[in-house]
């Protein structure tokens, strides 16, 4: 590849490079005082994420603040609930309600029509890769079936006891959903990388506190056919997965799960992340996004650390989770600033 391909491209490609790509899950949203502005102008949260034009303007807004090697497609991973035609809305400063779990044959008669519902996040998506410079990767995304289940079987956000207590006690009705999810969830991604997509996320963001045999079923094995799906669609454009918190279950997901690369959150070891890069995989993460919020020497010293420990390998620079809304726009400044050697101050005078 040459040195114009994006350097994100490059390391899912599988080379080392002499700095990681860097960008931040959530980089855009309210830890930004633009977004703040934009957001407010919005009819509502949905209504945002469906405006090609303001979700593109929210898309670009951290790329013209910071030297951010990727954009992610400012969307939400419950957006294909709501395609597949469950209610969905946001509670001003609580988070995502869901309407009644419509019943699973209208959930399967819904996957045919529901990539057109989302068909605005592909104008999305050909906006900003008409504005984004040729060396910026741009990422499309889902949220995980797993991860998206737990949103429509409790109708809200939640610490997931009564979903996972519905894996156990109706395990074929919730195979039924999560098929419903895999099949509507690679149409989704085939269609965004079409739109403009050139590396694909996974965010299983709720993959803690499942026992083997169920991480190996209800989140390896979706996973897997996931990327089958989108393999079988003719698309190559590469993927990441996120199993957060799934600890020492990560191991297994990254020798099951044929992703490019495996996101690490904050928990991960040194010795994980080697050992997934030894396997053939990148790697992405993992700094603490409340040591980002707090700042001082310590935000510094392990932003070295990380740098050091995997930088011999394949990898992404990112956060174990998203930026908090209250984090000093100076902490990611600082942090971008001194893993690509790039000032900010030099890229706002532009
Ligand atoms: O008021 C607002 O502005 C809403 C806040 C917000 C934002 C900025 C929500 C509501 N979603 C988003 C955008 C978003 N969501 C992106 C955009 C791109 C970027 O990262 O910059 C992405 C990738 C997501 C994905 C998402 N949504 C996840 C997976 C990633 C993660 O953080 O774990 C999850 C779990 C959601 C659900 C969701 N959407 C919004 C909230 C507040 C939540 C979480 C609710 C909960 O805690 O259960």
């Amino acid at each position: 590849m040459t040195t114009e391909t994006p350097r994100l491209l490059r390391v899912l490609a599988g080379e080392t490079l002499d700095r990681p790509p860097v960008w931040f899950m959530r980089q855009a949203g309210r830890s930004l005082p633009e977004y703040r502005e934009l957001r407010a102008r919005a009819k509502d949260f949905i209504a945002f994420c469906f405006d090609p034009e303001m979700a593109a303007e929210a898309t670009m807004q951290p790329m013209r603040r910071f030297p951010m090697d990727a954009a992610i497609v400012f969307a939400d991973i419950l957006l294909l609930p709501q395609a597949l035609g469950q209610e969905v809305w946001f509670e001003a400063g609580e988070g995502p309600r869901l309407g009644a779990l419509p019943p699973i044959g209208a959930l399967q008669d819904a996957i045919e029509g529901s990539t057109a519902k989302l068909a605005s996040i592909g104008e999305t998506l050909v906006r900003v890769r008409a504005e984004l410079e040729p060396e910026r990767a741009l990422i499309g995304f889902a949220g995980a079936p797993w991860t998206v289940a737990t949103y429509m079987l409790e109708g809200r956000g939640s610490q997931r006891e009564a979903a996972r207590t519905y894996a156990y006690e109706h395990p074929e009705e919730l195979d039924a959903l999560l098929n419903v999810l895999v099949e509507s969830t690679a149409r989704y991604l085939v269609m965004q990388a079409k739109a403009g997509a050139q590396a694909l996320k996974l965010f299983e963001s709720w993959a803690d506190n499942l026992a083997e045999d169920v991480f190996e079923r209800i989140v390896i094995g979706p996973h897997r056919r996931i990327v089958e799906k989108v393999r079988a669609a003719g698309v190559n454009t590469p993927f990441i997965g996120f199993p957060r918190s799934a600890g020492a279950l990560v191991e297994r997901y990254a020798a099951e799960v044929p992703v490019q690369a495996v996101a690490l959150d904050t928990q991960a070891s040194a010795a994980l992340g080697r050992k997934i890069q030894a396997g053939g995989q990148a790697i992405q993460g993992a700094l603490d996004n409340l040591l980002l919020r707090a700042g001082g020497p310590a935000l510094d010293a392990r932003v070295d650390t990380l740098l050091q420990q995997w930088s011999a390998g394949p990898y992404i620079f990112n956060l174990g989770h998203g930026v908090m809304p209250d984090t000093p726009i100076e902490h990611i400044a600082r942090v971008v600033e001194r893993v690509t050697g790039k000032s900010v101050k030099a890229m706002a005078a532009e």
